[in-house]
């Protein structure tokens, strides 16, 4: 899969998505990924990427040229372009896993106060938020659709993990999970566990999962 980023901080990807498990998805070729820096599209001597909103009113909006420009150079066939904005639609797993099915994404990232409408209403494909709070920029919101989105490409995962991802995706919270030692500072291991009864286990880590969800985040259910 191929993500292109759009960004006025390229700076803030390095780090995060050189990492663990994206950095090898990188290594393996299943995510070529490209960081752009905005500025790149602009075409005076400051480089100016903001304006102030028409009608006054605090702050700068991102302005529609050097976007355009950006979005047109870089945009393929089937490339499907995101904006992140606290307006979007809410990410959640099963955005992940359409994202994931797509050749080609182009994520747009903000600052300031936002957008030049335009941006929204002809360039864009689709509008995310990654929950309801406000960043300084879309940098982090980017970061973590693409973490969240490589994860699920095939072969990103080692087996154990993905299969686990697999039983886990009937939309149900993590059971309480154990390693050693049995017994830590007189906190021990739920004794069924340690029993080698794995249908007996496998009920236990169902009933478990189902009494968190319920208790923690009933509106999964
Ligand atoms: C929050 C989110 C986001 C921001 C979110 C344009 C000005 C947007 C700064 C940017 N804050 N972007 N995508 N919850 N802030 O996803």
């Amino acid at each position: 899969m191929k993500i292109d980023v759009l960004t006025l901080f390229p700076a803030m990807f390095a780090g995060p998505l050189d990492e663990s498990i994206i950095k090898r998805a990188r290594l393996k070729g299943l995510l070529d990924l490209t960081i752009h820096d905005l500025r790149n599209w602009t075409h005076d001597r400051h480089r100016t990427v903001d304006d102030r909103p028409f009608g006054g009113g605090p702050g700068m909006l991102l302005k529609p040229e050097p976007l355009f420009e950006a979005v047109e150079s870089l945009q393929r066939e089937k490339t499907r372009v995101i904006l992140f904005s606290p307006a979007g639609r809410k990410f959640d797993q099963s955005i992940a896993r359409e994202l994931a099915q797509q050749e080609d994404l182009l994520l747009i990232t903000g600052h300031y106060e936002g957008f030049d409408e335009r941006v929204r209403e002809t360039l864009v494909d689709e509008e995310i938020s990654i929950g309801d709070y406000v960043l300084t920029n879309g940098a982090l919101p980017a970061m973590v659709v693409v973490d969240a989105v490589t994860r699920l490409l095939p072969g990103a995962l080692g087996d154990d993990a993905s299969s686990h991802d697999e039983s886990f995706s009937d939309g149900l919270l993590e059971y309480p999970q154990y390693t050693r030692p049995a017994e830590f500072r007189r906190m021990k291991v739920p004794e069924i566990l340690l029993s080698g009864n794995h249908a007996e286990i496998e009920k236990w880590r169902r009933e478990q999962a189902k009494l968190r969800t319920i208790e923690r985040r009933p509106d999964l259910l």
